[in-house]
């Protein structure tokens, strides 16, 4: 199965617009059980289900219309050179729901986040264009099929499509249907993030490869989809009874696991710094001094922190530049 065949079946026949402009704006988001593994490369069908919450304030805001020829792509208001890597990969998606072969799109992003955070882009940027599009299109889809096609674009894009605290259901079928993003009903207004940028460069080995060479080549990547399978019923567990200390045990075990998994392939893969183990000490000895603060990591040297509101205080003095996110505000 192909990504078109899963357009056709949630969109129908392509036909244009009945608007000029779409809108969509989606925030990033942290995972706390992570996605790391395919079952299907093309679909981005996950190995495991994943569970994350929305990064309130740390999203991308989309605008897209339809001109005739090739597509425009801007980002922060700066037009993206169409041969680029990013430009590319916008055009591939887009070729999923262009009518007509002489149609082109226009992409407006704006990022509002810090640039060179290394936070996960793709997830809230793919989210914010599908809104976009159901919006010009006015197509009228459902969470579930918005999901999916955030998802065709990139995997974390369909946790995006909600904000809270989201669980992407892996699904077993092969045209995955079953795949897609759903919120939990839960708040925890007192819940924290805390965003640590230790260094703002993004390049590196992209996830996408990230994955492929540790599902290839790992020793430990079968014991890796073991524990996420356990980790996220432990997660849900602590978030239904707001059991701080499980959740960031859990979620930081979590994502040490990843890592490891992600080190043991060949070539290897290495996202962490020096700085990112300075910042993974201060968490360890904050504990030790009694703090309940944990931290998560991506595919890149920064670090997320996780802790309750009436810790804020000492994380700012800790972290100084320390970015903290409310994911349920009032
Ligand atoms: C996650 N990451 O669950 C994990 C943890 C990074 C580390 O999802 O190939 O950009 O586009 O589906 O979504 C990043 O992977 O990968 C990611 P594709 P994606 O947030």
């Amino acid at each position: 199965l192909t990504k078109r065949d899963v357009v056709r079946k949630i969109i129908g026949s392509l036909r244009l617009p009945r608007r000029d402009e779409g809108e969509g704006y989606a925030n990033t988001n942290l995972a706390l059980c992570k996605y790391w593994g395919k079952r299907d490369e093309e679909l981005n069908l996950p190995a495991t289900s994943s569970l994350s919450v929305s990064l309130t304030g740390f999203g991308s805001r989309t605008r897209v219309s339809v001109r005739e020829g090739r597509d425009r792509v801007e980002l922060n208001g700066k037009p993206v050179p169409p041969a680029s890597a990013f430009a590319r990969r916008l055009q591939d998606f887009l070729d999923l729901f262009r009518p007509e072969p002489s149609v082109g799109f226009v992409v407006q992003t704006e990022n509002q986040m810090p640039t060179g955070a290394g936070l996960a882009s793709s997830a809230s940027g793919f989210a914010s264009l599908v809104l976009a599009l159901n919006d010009l299109f006015g197509w009228g889809l459902t969470g579930r099929e918005l999901s999916i096609l955030a998802r065709l674009g990139s995997g974390s894009a369909s946790r995006s499509v909600y904000d809270g605290f989201v669980i992407w259901h892996a699904g077993s079928s092969s045209d995955g249907m079953d795949s897609y993003a759903e919120p939990l009903s839960h708040r925890w207004p007192e819940l924290r993030v805390g965003v640590l940028i230790v260094r703002a460069e993004t390049k590196g080995i992209g996830s996408r490869e990230g994955m492929r060479r540790t599902a290839r080549s790992s020793p430990y990547y079968t014991s890796w989809l073991e524990k996420c399978r356990g980790d996220l019923d432990l997660l849900l567990g602590a978030i239904a009874s707001r059991d701080f200390a499980v959740l960031g045990r859990v979620s930081e075990s979590n994502a040490l696991a990843m890592h490891a998994a992600a080190l043991a392939a060949w070539p290897p893969v290495l996202y962490l710094r020096g700085a990112s183990l300075g910042g993974v000490q201060k968490v360890w000895r904050l504990r030790g001094e009694g703090h309940p603060v944990y931290f998560s990591m991506d595919a890149g040297p920064n670090l997320k922190l996780l802790f309750l509101d009436r810790l804020s205080e000492r994380i700012r003095a800790e972290f100084p530049g320390v970015r903290i996110v409310r994911p349920f505000p009032d």
